[in-house]
Formats: C-alpha cells, structure tokens, sequence
C-alpha cells in the first residue's frame, strides 16, 4: 500500500530520529532528507489510518491559489489553521493588563469575521504563499502570476524543464507570519504518457500534522493543473528536508503506526471551470474515504 511509506516514515522518525531543540521550544525528533511518491492512477493520495481533514486542506489551496493572505477568508470558511500566528501576534502587541490581552482565540476570529478594519490590521499573514505564487512583486514595480505562467507553459511548452512556482522570495520573508514550509513546486509532462506528475520541496515538515494535508495538496494542485491543461494525471513526487516529528505528538503517531491502511479515495470534481482559479471547495468529493478515526495533537507555533 502506498501508504506505507507514510508509515515507514513515522517509524524512521521514531527510530532513527535526532532529537533537536527548535524554533518552537517543543523539541523533535528529526532527520534531515527524505523523499516519497505517489502514483495517482492508484488513487488519490489521502491518509486513511487517522481521518485528515482533506476539505480544510483543500480550501486552504484553492485560497492560497486565489492570492489570498489574510485569514479572514479562511475563519469565514471555518478553516482555524492558520490563525494561531496572528492571534499570537496581536495578543504579544496588546498592553499589559488590559482586557485584549487576554481574549480567547474564538473571541479574535469573530472580530476577523465581522470587523473588516481589524482583519486588515491583525489578520494579515504578510506576503505568504499566495501572494508570491499570484502577485510575486519585481524590482521595476511589477507583479508576476507565476501560477499562469505554468499554465501558460504546460499548455505551450510542456517539455520545458523550467515549469515552477516558488513561495521563497528571500527579500520578503521577514515580513511573513511564516516563512513558506511547502516552497517550491516544479512540473513535468510526460511526452509518451501525456501524464502530468507535480513535485514539492518541502524545507520544513511537521511530520505528525502537516505532512499529509501537504501530501494531499500537492495532489490536489497537481490534479487541479492536469484537468485544466488537458493531461492525465501522473505521480507526485515529495521531497522533505527537516523532516520532523514533535515530541508532543510521539504517542499519536505510535497509536497510528498501530493501524492498517485503508484503500486510497478517488477525487471527484463535479464541475469543471474555465480556470484554474474558478474552483470552489463544493466542487469535490473524495469517493470511498473510509478512513481511521481523527488523532488529535497540538499545533506547535
Ligand atoms: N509546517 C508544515 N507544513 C505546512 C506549514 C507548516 O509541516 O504546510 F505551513 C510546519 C513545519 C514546522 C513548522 O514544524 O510548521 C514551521 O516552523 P519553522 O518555520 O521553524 O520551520
């Protein structure tokens, strides 16, 4: 099943890992490295031995193709993933002692929601994802769609070995909540096949709770450009670098080790649009996902 690997990478992680203070003081076990694929011909690549959230991950990539960078746009589709930075954020800028500092984060996402000059101020995530895949800001005062310009080249130049978008615009990324994790994603046509595979360079992966929503979007984004360009679609190919494991997520992942994986889903698109950046989350249906029950963990800010 191909979601050993999956699977072998937890063990890996278990087994082999260093164990490393970071960022986040929550500590991990990690290695540095690691590569899988997955062929979509035998389905779509969403893990089944703990329920992902594959709706949430999906809005989460059609937002990030929008261009968008403010969460308001995700609280208001009830998508929490990226609100634990801003909150953080505006509850560190708050004054001592005064009644802001310590509002509940349910109470922020509702003034996100209905108080546009408070999501403007505090729910900004800086130029994040969408905002370089879409609007990619040139020294001359320009903004490149890199996301058009691999439609364009799927569609026109499919052989070319230059079909990539990159969230790691180094003279921006002091001014992002969090530096891009997935930040490379390159495209390749089969010529014989006419098959498209999508490969991601992931710098930094939570391998507990990020990885399979990232797995999935990679999927996602690839099956997404195949439709809209008129190709099969082919493998996905990931590739980690600080690949981790939280400390605080070692009896999950133990507890999903325990269990056997269950047969891919197939991803159904309802409708298709003119354009890739037409989609909207009601326009899919994963088939036959029947996966373990959810394991919860706590996200490390
Ligand atoms: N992370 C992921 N995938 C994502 C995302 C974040 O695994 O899509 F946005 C994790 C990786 C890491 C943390 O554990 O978030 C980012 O921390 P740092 O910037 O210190 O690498």
């Amino acid at each position: 099943h191909p979601e050993k690997q999956y699977l072998d990478l937890l063990t890996l992680l278990l087994e082999t890992g260093s164990e490393r203070v970071d960022r986040t003081g929550v500590g991990t076990k990690a290695i540095f490295g690691h590569t899988m694929r997955f062929d979509l011909s035998e389905g779509f690549p969403v893990f089944t031995t703990k329920r992902v959230y594959w709706k949430t991950a999906f809005k989460e990539m059609l937002w990030m193709l929008s261009g968008g960078h403010n969460i308001k746009e995700l609280v208001e589709q009830n998508v929490h993933i990226w609100s634990d930075w801003p909150y953080k954020k505006f509850i560190d800028a708050q004054p001592e002692g005064s009644a802001d500092k310590s509002i509940m984060m349910e109470e922020f996402e509702q003034r996100i929601i209905t108080d546009d000059g408070f999501a403007k101020q505090w729910g900004d995530l800086g130029p994040v994802y969408g905002k370089q895949w879409r609007r990619w800001k040139t020294e001359d005062g320009q903004e490149i769609d890199q996301v058009s310009q691999v439609i364009d080249l799927l569609k026109n130049n499919p052989s070319s070995r230059r079909i990539i978008f990159d969230g790691w615009n180094v003279g921006e990324l002091d001014q992002m909540a969090l530096p891009p994790c997935h930040k490379h994603y390159q495209f390749y046509v089969d010529p014989n096949t006419n098959k498209l595979s999508g490969a991601m360079v992931q710098r930094s992966c939570d391998s507990y709770l990020g990885l399979a929503f990232n797995i999935a979007n990679l999927a996602f984004i690839t099956t997404l450009l195949a439709e809209q360009t008129g190709y099969g679609v082919g493998e996905i190919v990931w590739f980690g670098m600080d690949v981790h494991l939280y400390m605080n997520h070692i009896e999950q992942a133990k507890k999903q080790l325990s269990r056997e994986p269950k047969a891919f889903p197939k991803l159904v698109i309802k409708r298709k649009p003119d354009s890739l950046f037409d989609y909207t989350i009601d326009d899919f249906e994963l088939e036959g996902y029947d996966p373990h029950s959810a394991i919860p963990a706590p996200v490390a800010v």
